[in-house]
């Protein structure tokens, strides 16, 4: 799956301007900076076709990748970034919240959170938030490659502890962006869900 050529499609901020649901996608969402949009292009093996920065805020809209004739994946803007003006914030939270609700072709919602910090009072929320509705997420955590083995497994174990105080049980999957751990893992656990 993975090995067919991806193409952008479209960059939107509303459910309407969506492609058509035809075939099945997957979303990327977390805190800006936390590494999503690179995270794309491991998985799609690019180097820049979604655009990183190291500074929070780079990707603003919903970014559409096409991979093959088969899936979608979508690169969301990151949430917690303070320069965005409050009003905007709020008005791309109800477009992501009811794109996230009402979109009929997502399979899956990744949600990534950074492998050397405990998950964020935000990140809580959308875990609860998801669960609550129902939607199937995995939790995946960036940057591994920048803490010991042990430290990131110390991680994953809060993590767990997290979501099962909210009584979550989900994927969680460390990975690195930089030296590909994890990127294999990701690949089937996407599979699994677009062929559900
Ligand atoms: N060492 C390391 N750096 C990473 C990894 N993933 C991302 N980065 C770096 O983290 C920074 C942010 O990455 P992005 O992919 O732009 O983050 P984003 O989540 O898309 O951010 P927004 O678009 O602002 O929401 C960049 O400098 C990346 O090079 C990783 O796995 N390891
Ligand atoms: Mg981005």
């Amino acid at each position: 799956m993975f090995n067919q050529k991806p193409a952008f499609i479209k960059s939107t901020t509303v459910l309407e301007e969506c492609p058509p649901p035809e075939i099945p996608e997957v979303c990327f969402a977390g805190r800006s900076n936390v590494g999503k949009s690179s995270l794309i292009n491991a998985l799609l093996n690019k180097k820049k076709i979604a655009r990183t920065s190291n500074v929070p805020g780079k990707t603003q809209q919903m970014n559409y990748y096409k991979v093959g004739d088969d899936f979608y994946l979508v690169d969301l803007p990151g949430y917690g970034y303070a320069k965005v003006p409050k009003k905007e914030r709020e008005r791309w939270g109800q477009n992501i919240r009811s794109y996230l609700m009402d979109r009929q072709n997502l399979k899956l919602v990744l949600h990534v959170v950074d492998a050397r910090h405990d998950p964020s009072r935000l990140d809580e929320d959308f875990f609860y938030w998801m669960a609550m509705n129902e939607k199937p997420f995995s939790v995946l955590m960036s940057k591994a490659d920048k803490i010991s083995r042990n430290k990131v497994n110390q991680s994953k174990a809060k993590v767990r502890r997290v979501l099962k105080e909210m009584n979550i049980e989900v994927p969680i999957i460390p990975y690195s962006a930089d030296n590909r751990d994890g990127i294999e893992e990701i690949r089937s656990l996407i599979k699994e869900f677009i062929n559900h």
